[in-house]
């Protein structure tokens, strides 16, 4: 047994993934549940009814259970790369992110399962966010100040997904900063750190140390 708190995560996830970016880079180590969203561990639906990944389940039985508050919570917990060094995670950018890029995004990639939509309207329609990233990102590089910090991590996740629909696409658009600053966060080893592949978690297993179990994938 271990008192670690628990992370259930699914690795795909880009809400899951900007929760493990800030986990692994403060230093706290939890015991990483990785589950399938279309059958879902009851144990993580009794932890939160809204089951949605991921969900953080302190020692203490408290339930932190939005990416922003893991983000938080683990950063408040170490935060050696000063990724909360101005920067909040009630920033604008996020909320923009989280809710009109994200519902574009998801009908650009999913684009069969809502035939309201062309592919490229939806693209389009995405599109405007990734032009004030650009504007913001050609002046410094990052999202605030002069280093990465919190709100990079929150972003880069889904603007990665937004890239990967057609990657062809992606390498030939005008937006240089933003595919900069999306390859250094894709190839920082801190990201192959997160993205190592976990075992589906099975009830009764305590899961597995994360960051420190990752296996080497
Ligand atoms: N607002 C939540 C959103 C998390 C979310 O929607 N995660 C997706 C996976 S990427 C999920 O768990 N969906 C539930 C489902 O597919 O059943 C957060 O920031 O943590």
């Amino acid at each position: 047994m271990t008192d670690l708190p628990i992370l259930y995560s699914f690795r795909r996830c880009p809400y899951a993934m900007r929760a493990r970016m800030a986990l692994a880079a403060s230093g706290a180590e939890v015991m990483l549940r990785e589950v399938l969203l279309q059958d879902k561990p009851p144990e993580l639906v009794a932890a939160s009814p809204k089951a949605t990944v991921p969900v953080l389940v302190l020692s203490d039985g408290q339930v932190v259970e939005e990416s922003l508050d893991v983000m938080q919570w683990a950063l408040e917990h170490g935060d050696p790369l000063g990724w909360l060094e101005g920067a909040a995670l009630d920033s604008e950018w996020i909320s923009e992110c989280d809710e009109g890029f994200k519902h574009w995004l998801d009908r650009y990639k999913y684009a069969e399962r809502y035939p309201e939509h062309t592919a490229e309207d939806c693209r389009h329609n995405a599109e405007g966010f990734i032009q004030r990233l650009e504007d913001q990102l050609s002046v410094s590089g990052w999202m605030g100040g002069g280093a990465a910090n919190a709100v990079d991590v929150a972003l880069f996740p889904f603007i990665r997904q937004f890239a990967g629909v057609d990657v062809a696409w992606w390498q030939e658009t005008p937006y240089a900063f933003t595919q900069q600053w999306l390859a250094r966060w894709v190839d920082s080893a801190l990201f192959s750190t997160i993205m190592a592949k976990y075992p589906r978690w099975e009830s009764g297993q305590t899961g597995q140390r994360f960051p420190s179990e990752a296996p080497n994938t």
